[in-house]
């Protein structure tokens, strides 16, 4: 068990203005911040980011949200982060999502949900290598 994640704050998120109380949320949670930047996604490099999705219906919307808008990436570290983020974020679906996690304080729709969290240790390090190289990691 790995103890980092990576997430992405998404455009809809940056657009209605939660990223500071995402950031705080995160940060009073307990993570660490290794990597962090502001950056936005060309469609092909979204399209690459999602390429496990390549063959789900939603996979074209999918990429023209992600490269719609400025996003925040980052890598945090703590305790079993990946389980325990995708706690802290909550169901894909905000409808579904708990009380009090992220997706359901601040996501939009199944589509524009929010936040991004790694499923799994493995996909935790490509995803953060995929954004930040070893010198931008602390
Ligand atoms: P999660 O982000 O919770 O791991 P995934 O990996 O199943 O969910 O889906 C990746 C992203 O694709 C979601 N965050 C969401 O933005 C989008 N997505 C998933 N399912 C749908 C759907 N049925 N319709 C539209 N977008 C979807």
């Amino acid at each position: 068990m790995s103890n980092r994640t990576f997430t992405m704050i998404k455009p809809d998120a940056m657009k209605n203005g939660h990223a500071g109380a995402i950031i705080d949320r995160i940060i009073k949670e307990g993570y660490r911040v290794v990597a962090l930047k502001q950056t936005k996604l060309s469609a092909e490099k979204a399209g690459e980011f999602y390429a496990v999705h390549k063959e789900r219906p939603f996979y074209g919307e999918l990429v023209e949200f992600m490269s719609s808008g400025v996003i925040i990436a980052a890598i945090l570290e703590k305790d079993n982060a990946v389980a325990s983020f995708r706690e802290l974020i909550g169901a894909t679906n905000p409808a579904q999502a708990a009380e009090g996690t992220i997706r359901k304080l601040y996501a939009t729709s199944l589509g524009e949900n929010a936040v991004h969290g790694s499923d799994s240790d493995e996909n935790a390090k490509i995803e953060g290598a995929f954004f930040f190289s070893g010198l931008e990691q602390f």
